[in-house]
């Protein structure tokens, strides 16, 4: 019996600045001004300097855990610049802090969430963000429901979430897409793939030679990125936030990176992965080849670096004098912030709790009127 080809897919790769800060013009038309790009690389670096103080602030005991972004900030800041603020929704893991900044979410909120107080997770009213999410995989299910309601109430908005190679291993991540390809709805799905999930690397992880891919199984336009190269990131965003606005569907974009420090505080990535690996990603930084590419434009030079560098030193005081401002909360958040409409357990729990056994920290503003 004659056999046929059923079907037939590839997946397309963009890079358009090289490691060595060479842009091809051709692929760069239209994408980013030089004004642009000036001030993404200034952001750039406010982020990196605010990553390693979140670093240094949980080696000094202030911070509990913290997951580095250090190496994907150009992932981030490309992606995020292509959505509309206020408009459109980023739902995020935990890796692109960038992207969420930039869409107004408070960075002092982040460092809270990871202080373990969930005041971090109050997104404040018009940004339009979603709180972080460590359970891997769910936030793609609600980035799909999401763009669902945006299709059924006809409103132009696209939701973007973010999530890491290990992510496409988990169940939620195929319903997620087949859903939202199944219903054509305007949800772009943004793999942060690094290389890692933890200690298990991404070619153990899978067998498919990209994760991008896993996207022709749901008939989804997908495309593989330079996740380090600015350009390519934002073009390969805008291009599918835009189509999906448009009435185009969903869209799958692999931006190819790397994890530069360890996968959280908790970790060391030491004991699991060669330094000459970590040392070859280090040359392709995001950050050494924008300032090598803005260098060699004359767009940029010490004194602007000594500039950004100082602000980013500040900005990331700033970001750490309002965590630790906030104060303690009190005990009766753990309850008002659980249901909309407490259980009457709950409610026991919240009437007796100064009676009982809550008061490992006295300090706490709920317990020190207990103590009066
Ligand atoms: C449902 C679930 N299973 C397991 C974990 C533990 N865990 C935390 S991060 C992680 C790896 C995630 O890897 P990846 O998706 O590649 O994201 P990355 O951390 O590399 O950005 C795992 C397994 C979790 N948080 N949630
Ligand atoms: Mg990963």
């Amino acid at each position: 019996m004659p056999t046929r080809i059923a079907y037939e897919g590839k997946v397309e790769y963009l890079q358009i600045l090289d490691e060595h800060g060479v842009l091809d013009e051709k692929l760069a038309k239209d994408t980013l001004s030089d004004e642009d790009v000036v001030e993404l690389y200034r952001y750039m670096v406010k982020c990196r300097f605010v990553d390693e103080t979140a670093f240094k602030l949980q080696r000094a005991k202030r911070m509990g855990t913290y997951p580095q972004n250090k190496g994907q900030e150009a992932a981030a800041i490309g992606s995020g610049f292509a959505a509309k603020r206020g408009v459109d929704w980023l739902v995020p893991c935990y890796r692109e802090n960038a992207a969420l900044w930039m869409h107004g979410q408070p960075m002092h909120q982040v460092f809270m969430y990871w202080m373990g107080d969930e005041r971090g997770s109050k997104i404040p009213e018009g940004v339009c963000t979603l709180p972080l999410c460590v359970p891997i995989g769910t936030q793609m299910l609600h980035a799909t429901g999401m763009a669902w309601a945006f299709k059924m109430r006809k409103e132009p908005r696209v939701a973007i979430t973010y999530f890491g190679d290990g992510a496409t291993s988990e169940g939620d991540f195929h319903e997620a897409m087949n859903f939202a390809s199944a219903f054509q709805v305007p949800c772009v799905f943004f793999c942060q793939n690094n290389q890692w999930a933890i200690s298990v690397p991404r070619e153990q992880q899978m067998n498919s030679a990209t994760v991008a891919q896993k996207a022709l199984a749901y008939d989804m336009p997908c495309i593989q990125v330079d996740g380090n190269d600015l350009f390519a990131v934002y073009k390969a965003s805008r291009d599918a936030i835009e189509r999906a606005r448009s009435g185009g569907g969903p869209a799958f974009i692999e931006a190819v990176t790397y994890r530069l420090a360890d996968h959280t505080t908790a970790d060391d990535a030491r004991r699991y992965r060669d330094s000459e690996e970590v040392d070859a990603w280090m040359g392709k930084d995001p950050l050494i080849r924008l300032r090598k590419y803005l260098t060699g434009k004359g767009l940029w030079d010490d004194a602007k670096q000594a500039a950004a560098d100082e602000a980013g030193r500040q900005t990331a005081s700033d970001v750490v004098k309002a965590a630790e401002g906030a104060g303690v909360p009190p005990v009766t958040d753990m309850f008002d912030y659980t249901f909309e409409t407490m259980t009457p357990e709950m409610e026991t729990q919240r009437r007796t709790m100064r009676t009982h056994s809550l008061g490992q920290r006295p300090e706490q503003a709920g317990l020190r009127e207990s103590a009066k």
